[in-house]
């Protein structure tokens, strides 16, 4: 990869192409404004150089490359100087008319003034490298456009704010301090320490312990809201299962009729479940079908439920478990399932009962999705199951991305291994500060305080070019 200097001015067009209301064009660096007063008319004549910061005004992008001055487009522009903007550079941003043309020219003109092409999410490194915000924080950016529910735009603004960088700081901190002491006394055997001082550093070793197997805990949740959980729906041809993905969609996405072997392929919709993002995916009824089209359908339903996260396992509640659906229960045995009784406006009550019994009861549920009834109660127990019934309201910071998981765990190792050592009485102080020292390595990966160039290239070209 070629590395550009960080003190070039730099440009992107930051709306997406295509057509829209407006679109932005912005710079970053000491030349921002000085580009803007070749490009810029104000309608009052001031140069952007000369704007006061924070102040927005009306003109026109003008082209003089060829001596006569043509208008380009009636814009807005607005000047934030450093330290205070989003780079903690001077910034111009301008507002111009939507669509791919005025963009274009306005970037283009920018280029030739003297800026350089921005790289994806180089505006974000840049606040990073100029410490205005911390590297989880600059992910959580990414994470916020991403957002698939408002679960995970709450998490993803929870980092942005610093909620989980604070804390991480917090336990960083704490940890260099237990090391500070740990160093200090390095010089004399550990049972020639005091017994209070010994035990004061144990609790604050427990403490820190607890506090980051805490932190590496959340990654359970808080990968949820941010990659989705894959659920599918599993089940013998006929039983609704395509009813139940429209029904829980909203809208008639699948084909649904009394002919069975009507769905042939998998089919994978995003629904937001009190805020949870669900990659909702319905399956070719599993059978032993002689049609090749269908046994193609069998084959992928096979190989989502290898991925899935959870299995939504459909039964016809007005008739007996019979071979096919025992064949699908065996497919599924060890998946984290939940059972839906479909149909049960059908069905005898003694029968749903029955049925029932087969399984446990807090993962099973009887709906009809002709008569919409019961979908209440299926929603949360698919909610309940996916976040363990615990998540949600809760506060605190919540990890869940995986880099951050990773260095989290690595750091709760260290820990442990430190208090193992210390928890045996009379263990090597030398020891524990190599532990220590680690986990404080990998706890300023996260923030990115130890972090090299190559790990930063590699979070940085994920960003959208212009953020
Ligand atoms: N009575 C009744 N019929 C249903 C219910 N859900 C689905 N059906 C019908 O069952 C048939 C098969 O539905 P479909 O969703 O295509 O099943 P799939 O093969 O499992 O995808 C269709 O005729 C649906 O209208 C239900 O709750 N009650
Ligand atoms: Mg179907």
């Amino acid at each position: 990869m070629v590395r550009h200097s960080t003190e070039d001015t730099i440009v992107a067009i930051s709306t997406p192409m295509g057509e829209g209301g407006i679109g932005i064009v912005r710079l970053s660096g000491d030349k921002a404004t000085g580009i803007a007063d070749k490009i810029f008319k104000a309608k009052d004549g001031r140069k952007p150089s000369r704007f006061t910061t924070y102040t927005v005004h009306y003109g026109h992008v003008i082209d003089t490359r060829s001596g006569s001055a043509k208008v380009i487009d009636e814009v807005l522009l607005t000047v934030m100087k450093a330290p205070k903007s989003y780079t903690k550079e001077d910034i111009v941003e301008i507002n111009c008319h939507g669509g791919i043309q005025a963009v274009k020219r306005i970037m283009e003109l920018a280029l030739e003034c003297g800026a350089r092409m921005a790289e994806p999410g180089e505006f974000t490194k840049r606040a990073f490298l100029n410490g205005r915000i911390d590297l989880v924080q600059a992910e959580a950016v990414l994470d916020v456009i991403r957002a698939k529910t408002e679960g995970s735009l709450k998490v993803a603004v929870g980092q942005l704010e610093g909620e989980l960088s604070k804390t991480v700081n917090d336990i960083r901190e704490e940890i260099i301090n237990i090391a500070a002491e740990i160093e200090a006394s390095i010089d004399f055997p550990e049972e020639e320490l005091e017994l209070s001082k010994r035990n004061e550093l144990a609790n604050k070793m427990n403490d820190v312990t607890q506090r980051l197997g805490g932190l590496v805990k959340s990654y359970d949740n808080g990968m949820i809201f941010r990659e989705g959980v894959l659920a599918i729906i599993c089940g013998k041809p006929n039983v609704g299962k395509s009813s139940l993905m429209n029904l829980l969609l909203k809208r008639d996405r699948v084909i649904v009729s009394p002919i069975p072997g009507t769905t042939r392929d998998a089919v994978e919709e995003m629904i937001s479940l009190n805020g949870i993002p669900i990659r909702l995916v319905d399956t070719a009824g599993i059978s032993d079908t002689k049609d090749i089209l269908e046994k193609e359908g069998v084959k992928k339903s096979k190989k989502y439920l290898k991925l899935s996260d959870i299995v939504i396992l459909m039964l016809d509640a007005s008739a007996p478990i019979g071979k096919a659906d025992k064949d699908i229960i065996d497919l599924v045995a060890g998946k984290k399932k939940l059972v839906v009784l479909n149909k049960t406006d059908l069905a005898k009550k003694e029968n749903i009962c029955k049925l029932k019994e087969k399984f446990r009861a807090d993962t099973v549920v009887g709906i009809s999705v002709k008569n919409k009834n019961n979908i209440a109660a299926l929603e949360k127990t698919i909610h309940n199951m996916v976040l363990g019934g615990s998540f949600g309201q809760g506060e605190g910071a919540v990890v869940s991305n995986a880099r951050h998981k990773d260095a989290l765990d690595k750091a709760y190792r260290s820990m442990l291994s430190v208090k193992r050592e210390f928890d045996k009485g009379g263990g090597s102080f030398e020891t524990a500060a190599i532990d220590l020292k680690d986990a404080i390595f990998y706890l300023g990966l996260v923030i990115g305080k130890s972090v090299s160039d190559d790990i930063l290239d590699r979070i940085f070209s994920r960003f959208c070019i212009g953020k």
